[in-house]
């Protein structure tokens, strides 16, 4: 995509331009903040399939996330097989079993309590997807020669934060989870040393029985999260 000597500053006039009324603006952004707050992370999902099609167009949404210079430094891995599903799920377990008996520490240990986290993570294997993210620490051009990218976490992360939108947008539940360290993501994927995993997001529906702590619906008020001069 990116070759060194065909882009340049071409503007053209803005695309798709959002006329609204202040009004229905209004009324645009309620609902999609009642969308949003209704979003929850779940962790016991149930069996039931998901189209791949949804998933597709959901990365798609997600490739539309602005980046430093365009770059789109990122990658999603989008796993159904059971068989690399319960791979991806043994070596978690393993780096979790390790964080759990005294890597994370007796303070990280005391602010997951409320959560209800565990080394066990039966949604790796029960959920129909697992989306491993990767973030692209450079690029290479078609002759294999690499370009710098910029912003990479930053540039992953709003792209992360569409996904799990649009996720939500089309019913789906979703539970992100970062096993540390990821390492075994980028062999288990056979994805390049130049890409970082950042994340696996398990997607589906919840089970019949899935809750979530209470805990996580007390969300920090507007006033406490932002500031107007
Ligand atoms: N990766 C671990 C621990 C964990 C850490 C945070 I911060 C969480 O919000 C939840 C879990 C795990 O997935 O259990």
């Amino acid at each position: 995509m990116f070759s060194r000597d065909t882009l340049s500053y071409d503007p053209i006039p803005l695309p798709d331009r959002c006329e609204i009324s202040d009004a229905d603006m209004q009324d645009a952004a309620v609902a999609f903040f009642e969308k949003m707050r209704r979003r929850h992370t779940v962790r016991d999902f149930s069996t039931r399939p998901v189209a791949r099609d949804v998933i597709e167009t959901c990365l798609r949404t997600a490739g539309t996330a602005p980046s430093g210079a365009n770059h789109q430094p990122w990658h999603f891995a989008a796993v159904s097989d059971p068989k690399l599903k319960l791979r991806i799920r043994e070596e978690a377990e393993e780096e979790e079993r390790r964080f759990y008996a005294g890597g994370a520490g007796d303070e990280w240990i005391k602010a997951l309590e409320p959560i209800g986290t565990n080394a066990v993570k039966e949604h790796l294997t029960v959920a129909p997807w697992l989306i491993v993210v990767f973030a692209q620490r450079w690029g290479q051009f078609e002759d294999g020669t690499r370009y710098k990218n910029y912003y990479v976490p930053e540039s992953v992360n709003i792209a992360t934060g569409f996904l799990l939108a649009a996720l939500h947008h089309a019913g789906l539940s979703t539970l992100t989870h970062t096993p540390n360290p990821m390492r075994f993501l980028t062999d288990a994927l056979g994805r390049p040393a130049s890409e970082k995993p950042t994340m696996i997001i398990a997607v589906g529906h919840p089970s019949e029985t899935a809750t979530v702590p209470s805990v996580a619906k007390l969300k920090k008020p507007l006033e406490e999260i932002s500031s107007f001069f």
